[in-house]
């Protein structure tokens, strides 16, 4: 996703001169890429700061010590795993905006665990849509998984509890829930989402064992707003990025993670059910610079 930056910081370096012209285009160029004005200016320091310690003068030395940089805001301190609850079933609530990614990160993520051998319930908890309903079925009959849904508008809390209640009743290990987007208003979606996050916590007797805020890797810098919204509501344990198969530029990440330390998780990479990847810090971070 940073490809396009180190092109240009690789055209850049290419005048071999290290000047303010330098700097003034390296900080336009992850300004480009979505990332915060204030991580962008931290890094810009902290290069100038290695580039004057360190003596560097080469081209080399400075893209090195640049994805160093962006490489260390990245760094979550180990790879995070997805929480396993202590009694089955492990419940996880996906949240976020219309349109980012929730239902099929879902539906891959099922795909995933029934063809590790275990049983999964899918709970269709965006009651706000028909069709968002009817796009879960069709995701648990593809993946192999069980599905406790409603009629559209139904109360999403007692669709969780029904299905909380349904995999204990069936001795299912997972259950995915799918929350609405969108509400005739946003306070009305974090006020539903909180109710889903507490009937679920009552029906399990423990908060869920993640709640994944999921997001679009092309929001921008919306995706800090998106973020602080959500955490503010629910409380947020992890982060699934979708859409990084196109073109999207994910720099502002590196703010989402400085700001509030959610680890991402999981990673899309595509629409169909395998295009789901674990988050890995080392081999994300190359990628940012093949
Ligand atoms: N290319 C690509 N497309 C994706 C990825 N994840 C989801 N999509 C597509 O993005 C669109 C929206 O995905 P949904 O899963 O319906 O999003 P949602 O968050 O459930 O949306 P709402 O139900 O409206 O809140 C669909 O067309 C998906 O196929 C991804 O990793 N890569
Ligand atoms: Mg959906």
């Amino acid at each position: 996703m940073f490809k396009r930056l180190m092109e240009r910081v690789d055209r850049m370096l290419g005048r071999g001169v290290i000047d303010e012209d330098l700097y003034e285009e390296l900080e336009e160029a992850l300004l480009q890429a979505d990332t915060n004005v204030n991580v962008t200016h931290s890094i810009i320091e902290d290069v100038r700061q290695a580039v004057r310690n360190e003596k560097i003068t080469s081209a080399e030395g400075i893209k090195a010590r640049l994805q160093e940089e962006i490489r260390r805001r990245f760094d979550q301190g180990g790879d995070p795993v997805l929480q396993y609850g202590p009694a089955a079933p492990t419940v996880y609530l996906f949240v976020g905006v219309n349109g980012v990614g929730k239902t099929t990160s879902i539906g891959k993520l099922a795909k995933r665990l029934t063809s590790q051998g275990h049983k999964v319930v899918l709970a269709a908890g965006d009651t706000f849509r028909a069709a968002a309903i009817e796009q879960l079925q069709l995701w648990a009959e593809r993946s192999g998984a069980e599905f406790v849904g409603t009629l559209p508008n139904a109360d999403p809390a007692s669709v969780l509890f029904d299905a909380i209640s349904a995999a204990k009743a069936r001795g299912c290990d997972y259950v995915l829930a799918d929350t609405a987007g969108r509400q005739h208003t946003k306070a009305n979606l974090m006020l539903e989402l909180q109710k889903v996050a507490r009937v679920t916590e009552k029906a399990l007797g423990r908060a869920p064992d993640e709640v994944l805020l999921v997001l679009d890797a092309n929001t921008g810098q919306n995706a800090i707003r998106q973020a602080e919204e959500f955490t503010a509501a629910t409380g947020v344990t992890g982060l699934v990025l979708t859409k990084l198969d196109g073109t999207a530029r994910g720099g502002a990440l590196i703010g989402v993670w400085e700001r509030f330390k959610i680890p991402i998780k999981l990673v899309g990479v595509g629409e169909k059910p395998e295009d789901l990847r674990d988050f890995d810090a080392k081999s994300f971070s190359e990628q940012l610079f093949d």
